[in-house]
């Protein structure tokens, strides 16, 4: 896909029976914009009913990775300025997306080739497969940025099921919250993934796809799980289910304080230390409403909802900030303690279950 380079944010184009999403945004890692959402979303409606196109092929123009989210950094900007119309809408646009990806009648291959985080896994989690190579890492790291895990993923995630053969809403939560980064054998295991290839065939694997089939593409470039590392996470599910299978924050963290394996808590409590308190709160009220959801738009409706307050709030802006703007990584978040988070507000917001 390297050899036509465009302006366009989005390369958005037919070869034989493949439509092709290719998302080329290379200097913000393709973090999603509104431009590019709508890209996408005007996209799937033409090839949805074109008989002509037999499936889509989502990917990336940019060696760096496939997406690292959404473009968090104009919303704290707008919304800085007094405008959370424009985040409002471009969230709106998003998650609608989203939805036509899980509606969607055709194959979906989504190629993964390094970073998928947030908005990433939005255009990916939703379709039927997901090809990752030996570099691709994923992550719902919200909680650093004063935000939640939103895009669907706190619907599908609590539903997909992978190598591990069911569904684990627990291991959805605990992604989550800790913002838990999944490395190629992490995301076959739990779904995120559904096929493995070298990062060095991607070209020659979408070519295929085209030329001939997915199936025929698999068949000639999918490696069995041991060309990569194990995962650690696997390892990690009876703590995970001990712990993370509660409807509140103020339930899992009791259930972490009390729990018998001293390194797994010591774990967590590591990869939450640079988390909101009220992202936290939030996100376990959002994972314990999306548990129940009837439907995707349902979830997404909660999302949104959620989403859209907290994107008014000081630690959406300051998390920001220190994540992606001043890249200090020392956020001075407010209240700076889960118990001072006045979760009945959030509670409240979360209608759809
Ligand atoms: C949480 C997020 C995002 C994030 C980091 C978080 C996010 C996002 C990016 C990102 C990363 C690299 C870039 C860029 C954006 O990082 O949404 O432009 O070059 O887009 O902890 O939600």
């Amino acid at each position: 896909m390297k050899q036509r380079p465009t302006q366009n944010l989005v390369n958005a184009f037919v070869r034989h029976t493949t439509g092709v999403l290719e998302l080329n945004r290379p200097k913000a890692l393709n973090s999603l914009n509104h431009e590019m959402v709508d890209i996408i979303s005007d996209a799937l409606e033409t090839w949805r009913d074109d008989d002509s196109v037999h499936r889509v092929i989502i990917c990336s123009s940019s060696e760096r990775g496939f997406c690292a989210g959404g473009d968090v950094r104009s919303c704290r900007e707008e919304g800085l300025a007094g405008d959370f119309d424009s985040g409002d809408r471009f969230f709106r646009a998003e998650y609608e997306m989203n939805r036509q990806l899980e509606e969607f009648p055709k194959t979906i291959v989504a190629v993964i080739d390094g970073v998928a985080m947030g908005g990433g896994l939005g255009v990916s989690v939703h379709g039927s497969h997901r090809v990752v190579t030996e570099k691709a890492f994923a992550a719902m790291p919200e909680m650093a940025i004063g935000f939640i895990p939103d895009v669907g993923t706190t619907w599908m995630m609590q539903r997909m099921v992978g190598e591990c053969g069911e569904a684990i809403p627990e291991l959805a939560t605990f992604l989550g919250i800790t913002g838990w980064r999944l490395t190629p054998a992490d995301m076959l295991w739990s779904g995120l993934a559904t096929d493995l290839i070298a990062s060095e065939d991607v070209d020659r694997f979408i070519d295929t796809v085209i030329a001939e089939s997915l199936d025929d593409a698999l068949e000639q470039y999918a490696h069995p799980l041991d060309f990569v590392d194990a995962g650690e996470l696997e390892g990690l599910l009876p703590d995970i289910r001990a712990t993370f299978g509660h409807d509140s924050w103020a339930e899992i963290d009791h259930a972490l304080s009390s729990h018998g394996n001293a390194a797994f808590v010591a774990r967590v409590r590591e990869l939450m230390a640079k988390s909101s308190p009220t992202s936290v709160v939030a996100a376990a009220e959002l994972y314990a409403a999306n548990r129940e959801a009837r439907d995707i738009a349902h979830a997404l409706e909660n999302e949104y909802a959620l989403g859209a307050a907290l994107r008014r709030e000081h630690d959406f802006s300051e998390g920001v900030r220190a994540v992606l703007v001043d890249k200090d990584r020392n956020p001075t978040f407010e209240p700076s303690h889960t118990g001072d988070v006045d979760v009945d507000f959030y509670r409240t917001i979360l209608k759809h279950r």
